[in-house]
């Protein structure tokens, strides 16, 4: 069975490793690439490395990004020189923005280097990035308009939140390897990703929304909101910033029109016929992954579920 998956960074991730488990090389992860930023005049692609890493088994366990057991001589030595230091890359991990800046220098696209470097560490899954072009988030918050990471890390998400927006999206066009994916895909999972910020991205690219309409496989997304609190980061903060009740509903409702499936948590049973009343079939689990076995526990029930 061909499975696509459209993840974010963390959380994504962690079901995208759990389906790569089920379907191995069967597995292609479309990534958002809005969260992609240049530092010490390095091309960072956080989401992509993260999903990455994560297939790969060399993640960090506590953060769940960047590389498990990482030092970080050359943050201290950056530090020392006054330079920029809240975005903490470690040694191993510049490597990776190292090779991938030089390629993409090189003339090579995102797509291309990904595959360079998801090969060699071994990643059975094909990550694919949403798109070749630059493409920037940028929030608009009671801080005034910041970049992304300048949001998220270096101001912690504390900035209120008024508004977003994709700055070069309108260049940004589906990959033919996206599209060969999705045409051969036999199940579409929106992994448990922030809906603004990582699965909004992917779907904003031209051409992602018709392709997605136009496969017929069954497209089931997962909630990021559980009991009313985000997995990881700052997504229900967001909803309530932008006027919007936290709650596996709200995410059902953003995603009506693209999704006929939806994954919910026990804990929000009682929204089964809230969801199901939009027109989704709705399968009710435990869909927070502690660990490995879980992760490979919520993507089998899912195979199975859209195979019955
Ligand atoms: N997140 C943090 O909260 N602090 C960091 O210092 C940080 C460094 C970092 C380095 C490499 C990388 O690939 C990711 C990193 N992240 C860090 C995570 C990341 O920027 C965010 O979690 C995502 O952009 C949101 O999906």
């Amino acid at each position: 069975m061909n499975l696509l998956a459209l993840a974010g960074g963390v959380g994504g991730a962690k079901l995208a490793d759990g389906l790569q488990r089920v379907v191995g090389e069967n597995l292609s992860v479309v990534v958002n690439t809005g969260d992609d930023f240049q530092l010490h005049d390095l091309h960072i692609a956080p989401d992509l490395d993260t999903v990455m890493y994560t297939l790969a088994g060399i993640a960090n366990r506590a953060n769940g990004w960047g590389i498990e057991g990482d030092t970080y001589n050359n943050l201290e030595m950056i530090s020392q020189y006054g330079g920029e230091d809240w975005f903490r890359l470690g040694d191993r991990d510049l490597a990776t923005h190292l090779l991938r800046s030089q390629m993409l220098r090189g003339g090579y696209t995102l797509t291309h280097v990904t595959r360079n470097l998801s090969n060699a560490l071994g990643v059975r899954a094909n990550i694919l990035p949403m798109c070749n072009e630059p493409v920037a988030t940028i929030v608009n918050t009671n801080a005034g308009e910041l970049a992304f990471q300048e949001y998220f890390v270096h101001r912690r998400w504390q900035p209120i939140l008024k508004s977003y927006r994709f700055h070069g999206i309108d260049k940004a066009r589906v990959t033919p390897e996206i599209t060969n994916a999705i045409q051969n895909a036999h199940a579409i999972i929106f992994c448990p990703s922030n809906p603004f910020v990582s699965i909004e991205p992917i779907l904003s690219v031209k051409g992602m929304r018709d392709l997605l309409k136009k496969s017929r496989a069954p497209k089931i997304a997962v909630s990021p909101i559980v009991g009313g609190e985000a997995l990881k980061g700052p997504a229900a903060k967001m909803f309530q910033e932008l006027g919007m009740e936290a709650s596996a509903f709200q995410v059902a409702k953003l995603l009506r029109g693209t999704i006929d499936r939806f994954v919910l948590d026990r804990i929000d049973e009682a929204q089964a016929p809230l969801i199901k009343d939009l027109g989704m079939r709705v399968w009710v689990t435990d869909t927070v992954m502690r660990n490995e076995v879980g992760r490979e526990r919520l993507a089998r029930e899912i195979c199975e579920w859209v195979t019955r």
